[in-house]
């Protein structure tokens, strides 16, 4: 059965008694369509996939499962509901009323951060765009397409904003997204992890756990704004966040236990020559996109990020529960910092610190994957741990860009670091055998070699659900 929805843009923003704000989204709706079909998801125009699709904020209403042809995916446009006398949160405007309009003397702040946040979106998804071709099952492949049609109502939010508040800038800045492209050398994506390949699935599956996660903090910390739209956007967005996580998280779960059960059956760890993922390769891809994710959230002490937050646009994560003056005028807070050959920890004002705070709050919260992962495979009686790279390794960003370092945090010298990465990071050879291992496997039900099955199908159907159907 395909949803006949009845709107051609499902939305709770009062789209249809808004003919301003119709206008600009239809004149930037053809751009879209355009950019879905040159730079979405390849081969997938005639595909009918059972997918979710989000109709209302209601409990149930964004999780309104069916057949959906691709290219007719309903992008819609949702706020979470208001919160009756909702006040700005924190910094120097802390108790005033949340703002319903941008606040003037903020706009090109405001503007700024939307459309970061907004540049992700269709990143990810050009990232992603040629992966259905080898995915290891339709189960995945599903998933896949639910993660890259969420990503493109992501965009359809920050463009919401952008056409509903902004006036005419807002609408260039609709257009550039989608005239910058991830790994594009003349016009690239703003944030450096957005211009990397996802060439995988295991990158893929790596990506939406720490990356995606990434974005779960960022929205977080922009849901505590003081423009109480993008808060409302934003509470919504991450419930679709939590699902793209639950992919990364099981897929590299199942990963994990393919190698254990692997590692039994032929009681080696060498696991090349039985085409699965071995643990010490998994580890690499690991340490690369942990680190990668890591410089995400900017450098350690930020002039920016300090002014976000004196100015209400973005606070910290669960803001208002924590317990303190939410102005951070005399507060301290704990930085690394390198001082010769070792990184020391120094205090620093809290305020120019918020980055590293929520940085904290994301690792605290990756750590728990790992806890996961590492069960599955003491369960399976082999003796080996998957670790967090310590945050020195590898950034790209802030105190320790200029440096290198071991996983373990030990500063070490350039020539050092050329003998010993191969052994850290995905070297071409182990991205060539990953590459070797992705064949599409369409049969319903079956996987490939190199993961185990998932626990549970999708939306309480079996595994062997025809998830995907194939005109
Ligand atoms: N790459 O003061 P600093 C997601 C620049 S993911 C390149 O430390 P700030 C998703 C910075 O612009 C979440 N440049 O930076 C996940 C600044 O430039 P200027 C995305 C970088 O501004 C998966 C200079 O360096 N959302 O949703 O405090 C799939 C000084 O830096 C980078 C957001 O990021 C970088 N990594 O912090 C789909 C939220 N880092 O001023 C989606 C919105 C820093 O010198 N963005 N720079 O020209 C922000 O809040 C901030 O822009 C950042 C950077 C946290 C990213």
């Amino acid at each position: 059965m395909t949803i006949d929805y009845q709107e051609k843009i499902p939305n709770n923003v009062g789209l249809g008694e808004d003919r301003r704000l119709r206008r600009a989204l239809e004149r930037w709706l053809p751009g879209y369509q355009r950019w879905w079909r040159e730079f979405g998801p390849v081969d997938s125009e005639s595909l009918d996939v059972y997918l979710r699709t989000a109709i209302s904020v209601e409990a149930g209403g964004w999780a309104n499962y069916g057949y959906v042809r691709m290219p007719d995916y309903r992008w819609g446009i949702f706020l979470a509901h208001p919160e009756p006398d909702r006040r700005v949160g924190f910094g120097m405007h802390a108790g005033e009323p949340a703002w319903q309009e941008v606040p003037g003397e903020y706009r090109a702040e405001l503007r700024r951060l939307i459309v970061t946040q907004g540049d992700t979106e269709p990143a990810s998804v050009e990232q992603q765009r040629h992966l259905g071709r080898t995915c290891p099952s339709l189960y995945d492949l599903r998933n896949l397409f639910q993660v890259n049609v969420e990503e493109g109502r992501h965009l359809w939010a920050m463009v919401y904003l952008l056409h509903g508040f902004f006036g005419r800038d807002g609408r260039e800045e609709a257009e550039a997204m989608l005239e910058r492209h991830s790994g594009d050398p003349d016009r690239p994506r703003i944030l450096n992890a957005f211009n990397q390949e996802t060439p995988d699935w295991l990158s893929f599956f790596m990506f939406t756990y720490f990356t995606d996660r990434d974005g779960k903090y960022q929205l977080a910390s922009l849901a505590e704004s003081g423009f109480d739209p993008l808060s409302r956007t934003c509470r919504f967005m991450l419930t679709e966040e939590a699902h793209h996580m639950f992919v990364g998280e099981s897929g590299i779960r199942r990963v994990v236990q393919r190698a254990c059960e692997a590692m039994n059956e032929h009681r080696t760890g060498e696991l090349r020559v039985h085409g699965v993922i071995d643990l010490p390769t998994l580890q690499k891809y690991l340490n690369l996109h942990f680190s990668a994710s890591l410089d995400l959230f900017g450098q350690e002490l930020s002039t920016n990020a300090a002014n976000y937050y004196t100015m209400g646009l973005k606070g910290r994560f669960q803001e208002t529960r924590i317990d303190d003056d939410h102005r951070l005028a005399d507060a301290l807070y704990p930085v690394p910092e390198v001082r010769g050959d070792a990184a020391v920890m120094v205090e620093a004002p809290a305020l120019t610190a918020v980055n590293e705070r929520l940085r904290d709050d994301y690792v605290v919260d990756c750590q728990r994957g790992l806890g996961k992962w590492n069960r599955t495979i003491r369960d399976a009686g082999i003796d080996f741990e998957l670790r967090l790279p310590r945050r020195a390794f590898n950034r790209k960003i802030g105190a320790f860009a200029g440096i290198r370092s071991t996983p373990e945090g030990r500063i070490i010298t350039e020539g050092q670091w050329d003998r010993r990465q191969a052994g850290w990071l995905p070297s071409a050879e182990d991205q060539a055998y990953v590459q070797s291992l992705m064949a599409p496997v369409t049969e319903p039900g079956k996987m490939a070699n190199w993961i185990a099955a998932p626990a549970k199908g999708i939306d309480g159907k079996p595994i062997e659900f025809e998830y995907l159907r194939f005109d």
